[in-house]
């Protein structure tokens, strides 16, 4: 085989060789770059004879020829594999959504979700949800609930007064969603289970006081409800609430002006830890009031208490979210920042339920 054929051959067999775009220029450079092997034989040219050159030249410009598009032919292979290659592994799916929706990154309030997890126990007990005004006048919110007129009692809950309007009615901010209650006396005949969860409002502010905060209290009246009801009630939902299978409960007696006899109920508990744990313990920790809706109350609200009888409960759910949830300052619940909603928050497609987990 002449000089020739050996390079042609090795060169072709180099090129076919070439893996990818910078072994192929790697060939053109050692080929037909400035000292490449087919260059350099270009260069003989000018020492030979007219007829040599006529020959010899010939075959060398066909091998620079059948060389140069042999190297573009597979440039052009490798490039188009090469694209090909990173089209399929940048594939996007156009059908996958930018960012996560609303739904997922939003969060729910430790308090919207405590409203939550009561409205599900106390629901799955045949309790409806009531709402009323946040802005009452005086009589629903002290006279109708049994504070007589100059009752120390009207003092105790540092109420928030709007100016006296036209009629020299003084409005307030309600101290206790408990004019709700008196609402739906008014507007709906007994057997009434219903539950009221809302803002209230009083002058005191500190780590675990809010001018603005949140009860929930509940009303059941019937011709025959009793304080054992009651206690049962509110067992079933300490117990729900709290994720446990049982609990114990303390009821000691207590004055409100709008039930008789009162108590004020504590929940056995273990206080020793980081953490209370309830269902276990040898601690007592207060976490509602009660009793038995006062005489003047059910009149208050057009039943007749020979006729029917009801008991009612308070609860402020604050402390209640902060106790169940670790949070240990209340005013981080009305700060609004989003660090502190991303870490307490809870996702809002996690529903509450009896039968799904109130809080998992
Ligand atoms: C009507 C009749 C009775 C609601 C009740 C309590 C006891 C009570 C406090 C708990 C902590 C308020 O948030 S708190 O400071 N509440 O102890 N509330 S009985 O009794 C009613 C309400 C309405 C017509």
């Amino acid at each position: 085989m002449s000089d020739l054929e050996n390079l042609r051959s090795s060169l072709l067999a180099e090129i076919e060789g070439a893996a990818d775009e910078a072994a192929i220029e790697a060939v053109r450079v050692s080929a037909l770059g400035k000292k490449g092997s087919v260059s350099e034989l270009l260069k003989t040219l000018g020492g030979m004879s007219a007829e040599e050159r006529q020959t010899r030249g010939a075959a060398i410009n066909a091998l620079k020829t059948e060389v140069a598009e042999a190297i573009n032919g597979r440039k052009a292979m490798l490039r188009d594999a090469a694209i090909e290659a990173r089209l399929k592994a940048e594939t996007i799916d156009i059908s996958l959504p930018v960012r996560a929706s609303p739904a997922e990154r939003g969060r729910i309030h430790p308090i919207s979700q405590i409203v939550d997890e009561i409205t599900a126990i106390f629901g799955d007990m045949g309790f409806a949800i009531a709402e009323g005004p946040d802005i009452e006048t005086d009589y629903y919110n002290f006279t109708a609930l049994n504070f007589p007129e100059g009752h120390p009692a009207r003092e105790m809950h540092d109420t928030f007064f709007f100016q006296p309007d036209d009629n020299g009615e003084r409005k307030v901010l309600r101290t206790h969603t408990s004019p709700v209650q008196i609402r739906t006396m008014e507007a709906q005949k007994p057997p009434i289970r219903i539950i009221i969860p809302g803002k209230t409002y009083r002058q005191d502010s500190d780590a675990t006081h809010s001018p603005m905060f949140h009860q929930v209290e509940g009303l059941v009246v019937d011709r025959k409800s009793h304080v054992g009801n009651m206690r049962w009630i509110l067992e079933e939902f300490c117990k729900a609430f709290f994720e446990v299978d049982s609990v114990t409960m303390r009821f000691r007696p207590s004055f409100f002006p709008f039930t008789e006899p009162s108590f004020e109920v504590d929940i056995q508990c273990d206080r020793s830890g980081p953490i209370v744990k309830f269902g276990e313990g040898t601690d007592w920790m207060e976490i509602l009031g009660c009793g038995m809706v006062h005489p003047n109350v059910l009149r208050a609200g057009g039943l007749d208490p020979d006729e029917f009888q009801g008991f009612a409960w308070g609860m402020g759910l604050d402390r209640i979210a902060m106790l169940k949830y670790g949070m240990p300052d209340l005013r981080d619940f009305f700060n609004a920042d989003v660090r502190w909603m991303n870490h307490y928050g809870f996702r809002p497609l996690d529903m509450p339920t009896l039968f799904g987990g109130l809080s998992a």
